[in-house]
């Protein structure tokens, strides 16, 4: 018998900037990462703030899906996906952001997506924002450190809701909303980068400034949330964390507060907010000690406290150690940082692999919430070589997925209340942080490289037929 639920949310996600390509077609505006050149795991990719057609930008083409999307639609429904996970391109319907009246060829082709899921009867779970500011906005207004913003994202989310209620019910109002309390999210999530042309790593925006930025996305979200649940009775709203547990490196007390402050603010302060309603004490405390003051409006905090959601989904992809012993190496994270596990290993990008800490997870953010959770971003990647069979067999993907397969399934038998998972980039896609090709998560290959070539054709990797297997069985035969 299945420890998973019977109607388990099987599926995988994907993000628009990420795979759709076709940047400029169909009326679409610039958005941030089509100003991202690529990079490596050693070089950083860069944002530049005109287009200089000497250089590549990944984001461009991607993996087309805008022109493919029924063949990867039907592969995903292949594989028996019960749910899809994908954003919009803010500036697919509003080309600046700024325009009142949205683009109906980029309106058009979402509905297109959205009833070819439909045909296969898998339901989309949609992210309303998922690192696409439109670029425009950076340079008016320093993205979300402007509280105009919060406006001109509810314009456009209501606008997608209106268009789009009788085929969508899942929706996500910012992915990975705490990504901006690290240096990188103020450029992939706030936007506050406006005038910089340079390394995206190399980038600091003050700790003020992104943090002002995160209480507009709050604002907007919650602002959001409350006006979908008044109208749209159906819909489920759902917050996005990145969640990775902070371990102490060593059992010196000193080790043990630096790690629950991390966690604290982290972990939990953007969860605090979306789900409880209001900053937690310990925000308000780092706010004071650090001399920041976070500007808030009359209204702010009521709307705070009715925006609260349905559903709290994550990305999970590794933990991390915090040691005040300074001579500790450390290992580069998913934004998040820290230092080695000695007990764990890390992909080829440094990413700590840790499937016990996704069960630790989910009992932690159930027991803080007690609401229904779903694990919308997980996987590997990892580096695709063809066999002598000019296939691609990808066993360390399988391991990757199985193990954290079987720690939910476990988390599940002690009672959390998980109703799905999507394993990030199904389909292999451009990496977030690092703007490659060739840091692949998906069980469908695409062939597209980091200089550009490719034919894009897909084809069917050896995860491809064991997850397929996966939801067949509902988790039940994992071999
Ligand atoms: C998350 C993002 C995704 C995705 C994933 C993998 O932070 O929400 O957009 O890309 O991480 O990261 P990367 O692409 O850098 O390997």
């Amino acid at each position: 018998m299945s420890v998973f639920p019977k109607n388990f949310l099987w599926g995988g996600a994907c993000a628009a900037n990420q795979f759709e390509g076709a940047w400029d077609v169909d009326g679409k505006g610039a958005s941030v990462p089509d100003m991202c050149t690529n990079g490596s795991h050693t070089e950083s990719k860069w944002i530049t703030n005109h287009i200089h057609e000497d250089r590549f930008y990944p984001s461009h083409e991607a993996i087309d899906f805008y022109h493919h999307y029924e063949e990867d639609v039907a592969l995903f429904a292949e594989m028996g996906f019960k749910v899809f996970r994908t954003s919009i391109n803010w500036t697919r319907i509003f080309p600046t952001g700024m325009e009142d009246v949205p683009n109906e060829k980029g309106l058009a082709f979402y509905d297109r997506v959205f009833d070819c899921c439909r045909k296969y009867g898998i339901e989309p779970l949609v992210t309303i924002s998922h690192y696409e500011l439109p670029y425009a906005l950076v340079e008016k207004y320093n993205g979300w450190a402007s509280r105009e913003l919060i406006d001109l994202y509810f314009h456009y989310a209501t606008t997608l809701f209106e268009r789009y209620k009788g085929k969508v019910k899942y929706w996500i109002t910012f992915n990975e909303i705490n990504s901006s309390i690290m240096d990188m999210g103020a450029i992939l999530s706030v936007g506050t980068v406006q005038g910089y042309e340079g390394p995206v790593m190399a980038f600091k925006a003050p700790e003020a400034v992104r943090l002002q930025a995160l209480h507009h996305q709050l604002v907007a979200s919650a602002k959001t949330v409350k006006y979908a649940h008044e109208h749209y009775p159906n819909f489920i709203m759902a917050s996005m964390n990145i969640f990775a547990p902070f371990y102490p490196l060593t059992p010196d007390p000193e080790d043990m507060l630096a790690a629950q402050e991390r966690t604290n603010m982290f972990c939990w302060l953007c969860g605090d907010v979306q789900v409880k309603g209001a900053y937690p004490y310990f925000a308000k405390h780092y706010f004071k000690r650090h001399n920041i003051d976070i500007k808030m409006e009359a209204g702010d905090e009521a709307l705070l406290k009715e925006g609260t959601v349905d559903l709290y989904t994550f990305s999970y992809y590794m933990s991390n150690c915090i040691t005040t012993h300074k001579d500790e190496s450390s290992v580069m994270g998913n934004l998040t940082g820290g230092f080695k596990n000695p007990y764990l290993k890390a992909s080829d990008w440094g990413w700590q692999v840790d499937p016990k800490g996704l069960r630790w997870s989910l009992h932690s953010i159930y027991d803080r919430y007690g609401i229904p959770m779903m694990v919308v971003e997980n996987g590997l990647g990892a580096r695709d070589e063809r066999g002598a069979d000019g296939r691609i067999h990808d066993p360390y993907r399988i391991d990757y997925l199985r193990d954290h397969i079987r720690e939910m399934g476990k988390a599940i038998e002690e009672g959390v209340d998980l109703i799905g998972y999507t394993p990030w980039g199904c389909i292999d896609l451009v990496s977030a942080s690092t703007g490659e090709m060739a840091k692949r998560y998906g069980m469908i290959f695409v062939n597209k490289f980091d200089d550009g070539t490719g034919d894009l054709s897909r084809e069917r990797k050896d995860s491809f037929y064991w997850y397929q297997k996966v939801i067949r069985t509902n988790g039940e035969d994992l071999a």
